[in-house]
């Protein structure tokens, strides 16, 4: 799927539904992509590494700037609790916003909210390819959209760096969506490049673009299209689980601790907050590890690492779910794959599949003849972060 056209096709819809909501004139857009993470699972918020790389599904936001000191925003998208058109006043202080009814509008507010530079009244309409709740990070891309759109049209923006933005997304995410997300999908939705995954140290909040462009390999995302209803409750509870293990061992964050310290605590630590501990201090070793079997083009050694990881998330942090496993398990039996793994918060949405090119089919016919539920494939490659679109 070329980022192009998908954009392009995305743009116009867009375009088209706010010229007939608001009217004809001048009109900007914005594009921000869902991503899908390689590997490095519930890492990012214990100050561990991922890996994750920008699709060509996006979240697009089009408008302009009004005189009339309301904001209203439309959405498009698919499956959002009604009504689809909001009105706001704008507010004369940020901090005036606050979340509620409708569920969608509440990361548009929360951005608004922590928006960095000075807030002006605008029509806008939301659009997106990105699937909701498919763990690809709808809310990220929806987000930084919102984020991208109202520099575009702000006044003074302010020249914040990318990093400045992706943080003040999370927080948008954390206080207006009661999620207490990591850093991942907000920094890959901004500084992601074309051809490209991306190394971010979560820590420290450096990255490093990893050159994913051998037309001899592919990534394909299958979209299990289930999403069981724990994700919510239980990403919180795994994040405090973290934290139990990393506080009981005297460190900052699991990404300072061993195995070796991590069984020597063992009998102090509850089994459950010993396993998730488990998971996470080798999903970090596994996601440094990928990187150089990545960078020396060794694929066999990066599938492998893929499904340590699979098993990990499943049996230690406890975050799959038997369709996943089950979409997996196909995928594994098809020659030519090199690794498969659940991606994002887990409880349903996607997997993500490393794979020789010629393989594609073979196992795209697995999937559609042997998974038990209805499955939906994106062949990806990786893609740009946020950006300006142009309109014809
Ligand atoms: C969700 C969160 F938003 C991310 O920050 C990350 O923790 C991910 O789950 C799990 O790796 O997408």
């Amino acid at each position: 799927m070329a980022a192009s056209i998908e954009e392009k096709r995305i743009t116009n819809f867009a375009r088209q539904n706010f010229i007939k909501l608001f009217g004809n004139g001048d009109i900007c857009a914005v594009a921000a992509p869902g991503r899908v993470n390689l590997i490095g699972e519930h890492t990012d918020y214990n100050a561990g590494f991922v890996l994750p790389m920008a699709l060509p599904l996006v979240t697009v936001m089009v408008g302009r700037q009004t005189n009339s000191n309301i904001c209203r925003i439309s959405t498009l998208a698919e499956n959002v609790d009604q009504p689809r058109t909001i009105e706001l006043q704008l507010p004369s202080e940020k901090d005036q916003l606050a979340p509620g009814e409708p569920s969608w509008a509440n990361y548009v507010k929360g951005v608004m909210a922590n928006y960095k530079g000075k807030l002006c009244s605008f029509d806008a309409v939301i659009a997106s390819s990105v699937p909701v709740g498919g763990g690809v990070s709808s809310s990220a891309a929806l987000e930084v959209a919102t984020y991208m759109f109202l520099d575009q049209i702000s006044q003074d923006n302010g020249n914040f760096s990318l990093k400045d933005k992706a943080l003040a997304c999370q927080k948008a995410e954390h206080d207006f969506a009661s999620m207490p997300c990591g850093i991942m999908d907000q920094f890959v939705s901004f500084m992601a490049k074309e051809g490209h995954a991306l190394f971010i140290d979560c820590r420290s909040m450096e990255s490093k673009l990893v050159p994913m462009n051998d037309p001899g390999l592919s990534v394909l995302v299958t979209n299990s299209n289930v999403r069981h209803e724990l994700t919510g409750s239980e990403y919180p509870t795994r994040r405090r689980q973290c934290e139990e293990a990393a506080h009981a061992l005297g460190k900052t964050s699991l990404r300072d601790a061993t195995i070796k310290e991590l069984e020597g605590h063992k009998h102090e630590l509850f089994d459950e907050v010993y396993r998730r501990a488990r998971h996470v201090i080798g999903e970090i070793q596994r996601t440094e590890e990928s990187v150089l079997a990545l960078e020396n083009g060794d694929y066999t050694c990066f599938g492998k690492l893929m499904i340590a990881s699979h098993n990990s998330l499943r049996d230690d942090f406890q975050v799959s779910c038997v369709e996943l496993d089950e979409l997996v398990d196909i995928a594994l039996s098809v020659k030519g794959v090199y690794g498969s793994r659940m991606t994002g918060g887990g409880f349903g949405g996607c997997t993500v599949t490393l794979l020789k090119t010629e393989a594609i089919n073979h196992l795209q016919d697995a999937i559609k003849i042997k998974y038990s539920g209805s499955a939906t494939c994106y062949i990806c490659t990786p893609c740009d972060g946020a950006r300006r679109v142009r309109l014809d």
